[in-house]
């Protein structure tokens, strides 16, 4: 039995299913969670001492890589001079200040200490901005795991088979619309008749796989939200700054309201923020009447973290441009490889984000798409590459990540790898 195995049962005694983030124990693919020991640049090693290439990247965290020597020497810094105080530090305005810089529709910011925390104060924020109660998000979009957001969701629920949570009061459920993704129509015909506050979107469909909005989407949520005094919420929590240094909103030229954030702006560590226009935001107490707190929020060593991160990110005008070379390069690898074993398989790329789909269809533009790939081939694809050393999302309901510390050689030890999996998939 592996250390791993062992680690694991271990680790069952006393959290459920031996995690603390229910995709981690890997009932989207079979098999046993892999325990890491360390990791470093664009590779984890296992408690086997197994060496991977990592496209989970602590879920599109870990941008620059694994222990980046500038920010781990931040944090030390930062740490020697206590772990908070729960009073506000100076550090804390330095990363608002650098966020609102980097995504102008952005004036105030707060922060917070998860993405389900930024998305569940957002919603609140906009309900009582507008004094109404229903809210719309799409189908497969996973916004964390607040009542409100639980419904027909990605990610982990849609990998467990329970995109509506139990647990989850009938009075919330009525109060949340799920429409389908990249469906405008549905989207007027929902506000034609409901009072509505809020769209809440992931401006990329990160928690399906990837999925792209279709042209002319965004826009046409921005138009229907304008003509109906509707909030425009963009859940940037993965795609910020994972997509361009402006997130997605500058990517796709459109502007929220509001925007939440979370994963690359705390550096790794827990961390979550949620902010917009300034007459919404001053809504929020101790400004307005919307309460919103958090012991922790705001804590120095996240921010520190966050605040590197991103400065590194900013200062190099062409990080995503070659980000986005290195994923393509990833993709199309794959992709050439299959077909020369006739394996059917499209990939959604943007920025440092991308996904894999075992298709005949050459668009994947919904939820009801992707359920119709061929998981079970994912499955087994998902294990090849495990066995040679490639660690991916252990669901087909989730992105993959590149960092800027993969290397070519990793590129193409990830496509010899991909070979060989089809190779085996096609015996
Ligand atoms: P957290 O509460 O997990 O920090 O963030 C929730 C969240 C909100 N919005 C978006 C767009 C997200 O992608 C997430 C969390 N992402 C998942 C990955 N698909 C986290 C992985 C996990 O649940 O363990």
């Amino acid at each position: 039995m592996s250390q791993s195995d062992i680690l694991f049962n271990q680790a069952k005694k006393y959290i459920p299913g031996g995690v603390n983030s229910p995709v981690r124990a890997f009932n989207g693919v079979g098999g046993n969670s892999i325990f890491f020991e360390s990791g470093k640049g664009a590779h984890l090693l296992s408690v086997d001492g197994k060496k991977y290439i990592d496209y989970v990247t602590s879920w599109g965290a870990m941008i620059l890589g694994h222990s980046n020597p500038y920010i781990i020497d931040q944090v030390k810094a930062t740490l020697e001079k206590g772990l908070g105080f729960g009073s506000p530090t100076k550090i804390e305005t330095l990363l608002a200040e650098k966020i609102c810089e980097l995504m102008p529709s952005i004036e105030l910011v707060r922060m917070v200490n998860s993405g389900t925390e930024a998305t569940m104060s957002a919603i609140r924020l906009a309900r009582g901005y507008t004094n109404k109660d229903k809210i719309i998000k799409f189908d497969g979009c996973y916004h964390g795991h607040s009542d409100s957001l639980l419904i027909k969701s990605g990610s982990g629920t849609l990998t467990s088979g329970i995109p509506t949570s139990k647990g989850v009061p009938k009075a919330i459920i009525e109060n949340t619309i799920s429409l389908e993704y990249n469906n405008i129509s549905q989207v007027y015909q929902a506000l034609k008749n409901e009072d509505v506050a809020c769209i809440i979107v992931e401006p990329i469909a990160g928690n399906m796989n990837c999925v792209l909005p279709i042209d002319g989407f965004l826009q046409g949520l921005r138009k229907a939200c304008d003509e109906y005094g509707v909030v425009l919420i963009f859940d940037e929590v993965m795609t910020g700054f994972r997509v361009d240094i402006g997130g997605a909103q500058t990517y796709y030229q459109v502007k929220p309201d509001l925007t939440t954030l979370g994963k690359i702006i705390g550096g790794g560590l827990p961390v979550g923020a949620f902010g917009g226009k300034r007459e919404i935001m001053e809504f929020i107490a101790p400004m307005g009447p919307v309460y919103q707190a958090g012991t922790l929020s705001g804590n120095p060593i996240s921010m520190t973290a966050g605040l590197a991160m991103l400065n590194i990110l900013s200062a190099d005008n062409n990080f995503y441009k070659n980000l986005s070379i290195k994923t393509n390069q990833l993709t199309s690898g794959i992709i050439s490889q299959a077909n020369k074993y006739g394996i059917d398989i499209m990939a959604n790329t943007a920025g440092g984000m991308f996904g894999l789909f075992f298709t005949e269809l050459d668009q994947v533009t919904n939820l009801n798409q992707v359920e119709k790939c061929d998981i079970e081939l994912f499955k087994k694809f998902f294990h090849l590459m495990l066995k040679e050393g490639i660690y991916m999302a252990p669901s087909a309901y989730e992105a993959g990540f590149i960092t800027s510390m993969h290397s070519d050689e990793d590129i193409d030890f990830t496509i010899n790898a991909a070979k060989a999996a089809f190779a085996s998939l096609k015996k």
